[in-house]
């Protein structure tokens, strides 16, 4: 009969105890290897993140396993400046901050961006259509407030941000952007951005870079750049990809192509779906697809490590727990495309990177 009250206790403790664990947050993996420190002296490795992880246990993770970060959203216009001359910056601060505590590096993203340029830029005070003169004043002032704001901060800029479409016959997007001001906006914002820190690298970002027809526009537009004197120094490859695609010798021609412009490469947003496109079930177990992950990030890691001018690999989140990747028209999908998994820890991804540069003689970078 005594027994009963403290099994039922003890049961209690346990229920509450596995409870209690369920509802906080799982404190990230230690006692492996740092990525950032393997990598040191020959790739930057970093992540995208919100403000709020970064006093999470994904932050401690942030900190532990890469040495640069960037902000997934608070630095786009229409989040950093949402009305004319009203500077949201306390966001993107906290950011910055941290990189700074943790002597990490920044990337700013973006400066220019189609899908988020506030509806401000394009009417003037009366309501009418706002000309290409102050759309581009209005730039102008964007870029020296936020480049000004973090001038030495942050490294290296994505400037524009998706401006390729390899279905027009000019390589461009036919955006707003393009009709109000016409293809030199590019030239500008580049021109603003070295004005407002000229120690910056200053970088063209976008998607799909490794198909061969938005390989080539890109590469025309870059040309098109270097031959009239703008300040680009490199091109950003988000790489959202997936565990079947591009085959990694289209990743290497891509980069080959821009390193012989003369150009930096960075791998700027990188995240590997276990899906085929558009497919609504996963291929295959988990215990099959995981372990593909890690060896094909551990193959684009070798890629990018025999590329001397690919400087830094940036992955689009920290770990499964919270990816842009599951966020979309996908968001039902539980797609798992980072190096830790959601309860932080490591992955056959993680290994995978981490194996691709173990062995290599010392870094001559
Ligand atoms: O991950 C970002 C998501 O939270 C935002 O809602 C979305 C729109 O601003 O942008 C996502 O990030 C995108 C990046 O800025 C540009 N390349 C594609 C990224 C993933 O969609």
């Amino acid at each position: 009969m005594t027994a009963y009250p403290a099994l039922c206790s003890a049961l209690l403790t346990a229920v509450f105890a596995a409870f209690l664990q369920g509802c906080t947050a799982p404190e990230p993996a230690s006692g492996i290897p740092s990525l950032a420190q393997a990598y040191r002296g020959r790739l930057r490795l970093g992540a995208a993140v919100e403000p709020g992880q970064l006093n999470a246990p994904e932050g401690r993770l942030l900190a532990a396993q890469f040495n640069s970060v960037v902000a997934e959203n608070v630095m786009k216009p229409s989040r950093i400046q949402p009305s004319e001359n009203e500077f949201h910056f306390a966001p993107a601060d906290a950011i910055v901050d941290f990189a700074q505590q943790h002597g990490m590096t920044v990337r700013g993203h973006t400066l220019l961006w189609y899908k988020r340029t506030p509806d401000w830029f394009w009417s003037d005070k009366d309501g009418q259509p706002a000309s290409r003169d102050l759309v581009l004043s209005r730039l102008r002032q964007h870029i020296e407030a936020v480049v000004g704001r973090y001038k030495g901060k942050v490294y290296t800029w994505d400037v524009v941000n998706e401006v390729i479409d390899p279905a027009q016959p000019d390589c461009l997007r036919h955006d707003q952007w393009l009709q109000v001001v016409g293809p030199d906006y590019i030239d500008w914002a580049f021109r603003y951005a070295q004005a407002a820190d000229p120690g910056a690298r200053l970088m063209i970002n976008d998607y799909s870079t490794t198909l061969p027809a938005k390989r080539l526009c890109l590469q025309h537009v870059v040309q098109g750049l270097l031959a009239r004197g703008v300040p680009v120094h490199g091109v950003g490859h988000q790489m959202h990809i997936s565990i079947f695609e591009p085959a990694v010798a289209e990743v290497d021609e891509t980069l080959a192509v821009f390193a012989r412009l003369g150009l930096e490469n960075q791998i700027t947003e990188m995240d590997m779906s276990l899906y085929q496109r558009h497919a609504y079930l996963l291929p295959d177990s988990l215990d099959r697809l995981l372990p593909l992950q890690g060896q094909r990030y551990e193959a684009l890691m070798k890629v990018f490590l025999s590329h001397p001018e690919l400087t830094a690999v940036t992955w689009w989140g920290i770990s499964d727990a919270h990816t842009s990747r599951n966020a979309g028209w996908d968001w039902w999908r539980s797609d798992a495309p980072l190096l830790f998994d959601s309860q932080q820890h490591p992955k056959p991804g993680y290994w995978g990177v981490l194996k691709a540069v173990q062995g290599l003689s010392p870094s001559v970078r």
